[in-house]
């Protein structure tokens, strides 16, 4: 699998300014439909992880995106839905969101653009159709045909070492993939601490309640262990909006002199997401939590405490997003990527990538899919592709106008580095991982 995937003119006319908006907006388009793109955060997982990785038409459907909608729509309750099987809340949610109602919204129409892909039916009264050809699909070249769609070459997965149905997996040696890589996802212990330092506690790590005595360099010989097995390219961790740094808190604690010393020690990025407020109505289960704006503060000491730490950043409040800027500016030891969850739509994505654009150049990660069901990579991804292309193309625009003229190697070259070598070169993927094969 190479990096693009249709070749492009010869070097001589790639190097010819590119003129005129239209021309400028066609070779951006191609640039983008040309590029595989790193999928640098998601929750999809490789094929040896077994049962875990989610894909098909009901899971499609599903999607904690939909069932959110879904009590808007409809009266049904969410625990009368709760309690129905699989298929039958794929097709409450089919028929509230897609039969008596257009499905306009952001989740809806990604399902509506992932059949119109298979050339399944779109507005069908039932999914009967749409069952039958996933029920027929192998899994090894579907997951091939899938990031074909979606222009993806490799997808980063979210990897949980206490999640007791994915741990045993790692520990019998489940076995790599090119197409993904592992990441060490550690919310259990950073956000859920007295109920997993018990688990570490069963597992004869010399853990407490309250992480006194050995309990941090415990955890650090934990992560040593994980990092060995799993050979994660970053770490990771969902944070609320009232996250703090530093503060008189286990977290805190776990994170300064376990989790970011750890990521030093192997070299690799800590990835943080700040801003979700858990559970704000937990009867929505997965699709209960809310979003809140978060003090970046935090972000500007730990940038300033750990200089030889990296740190992958995404805020989920809109109304954080130039603060976050503003400290990429400050830091090169932060990458700002991804709209995530509640901004991964069209008129969000556009006003924080114009943003991005404008005050960082090409020197960021514009998205991510966290794609939860295989088949989601290819809509996300097209809709970044349509969303991004003119706004890019208006920076080159702008810029031939202010006498720059821009060529399509400027453009390729830009294209490359915000969906593929910023996170290369930010985890260092192609070094110490040695996972060369995948692009
Ligand atoms: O976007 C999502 O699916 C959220 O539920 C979260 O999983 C978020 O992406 C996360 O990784 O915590
Ligand atoms: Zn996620």
């Amino acid at each position: 699998m190479s990096t693009t995937v249709v070749r492009n003119p010869p070097a001589s006319s790639a190097n010819q300014p590119v003129t005129g908006p239209d021309e400028i907006l066609r070779t951006v388009q191609s640039e983008l439909a040309a590029t595989r793109f790193i999928d640098v955060h998601t929750h999809l997982f490789m094929p040896s992880l077994g049962q875990l990785g989610l894909w098909g038409i009901d899971e499609l459907i599903t999607y904690h995106y939909l069932e959110a909608e879904l009590f808007r729509s409809s009266s049904l309750k969410p625990q009368q839905y709760w309690e129905m099987s699989k298929t039958a809340k794929a097709d409450a949610i089919w028929r509230a969101l897609f039969v008596e109602n257009a499905p306009v919204s952001e989740a809806t129409r990604g399902v509506v653009a992932v059949l119109s892909a298979f050339g399944l039916p779109t507005s069908g009264p039932d999914l009967t159709e749409a069952r039958k050809f996933f029920a027929a699909q192998k899994l090894d070249a579907h997951i091939r045909r899938v990031f074909d769609l979606a222009g993806v070459s490799e997808a980063v997965m979210t990897n949980d070492p206490l999640d007791p149905d994915e741990a045993p997996l790692w520990e019998k040696g489940a076995k790599p993939d090119p197409q993904f890589h592992p990441v060490l996802r550690l919310d259990r212990i950073l956000n859920k601490w007295p109920d997993h330092s018990r688990v570490l506690a069963a597992q004869g790590y010399a853990v407490n309640d309250d992480a006194s005595g050995q309990s941090v360099a415990e955890v650090r010989r934990f992560l040593a262990e994980w990092c060995k097995r799993m050979r994660p390219v970053y770490m990771a961790v969902s944070l609320p909006d009232t996250f703090q740094f530093p503060e008189k808190s286990v977290r805190a604690r776990l994170l300064a002199e376990a989790v970011i010393p750890a990521c030093r020690e192997f070299g690799i990025p800590l990835s943080l997401m700040i801003g979700v407020r858990y559970q704000v109505n937990p009867e929505l289960r997965l699709a209960g939590d809310g979003v809140g704006k978060a003090d970046l503060r935090a972000v500007e000491r730990i940038c300033t405490q750990y200089p030889d730490n990296r740190f992958l950043i995404s805020v989920l409040s809109r109304e954080n997003q130039h603060e976050l800027c503003v400290y990429a500016r400050k830091f090169n030891n932060l990458m700002p990527f991804g709209c995530w969850w509640f901004l991964n739509n069209p008129s969000v994505v556009e006003e924080i990538t114009r943003e991005r654009l404008e005050m960082l150049g090409a020197s960021f990660i514009p998205q991510h899919s966290d794609a939860r069901v295989l088949e989601q990579v290819i809509y996300k991804w097209r809709n970044t592709r349509r969303t991004l292309a003119p706004i890019l193309a208006n920076s080159y625009r702008l810029l031939a106008e202010d006498g720059r003229p821009v060529t399509r190697t400027d453009i390729q070259r830009d294209i490359t580095r915000l969906f593929r070598s910023n996170f290369e070169e930010f985890v260092g993927l192609r070094e110490a991982h040695g996972r060369v094969g995948a692009a």
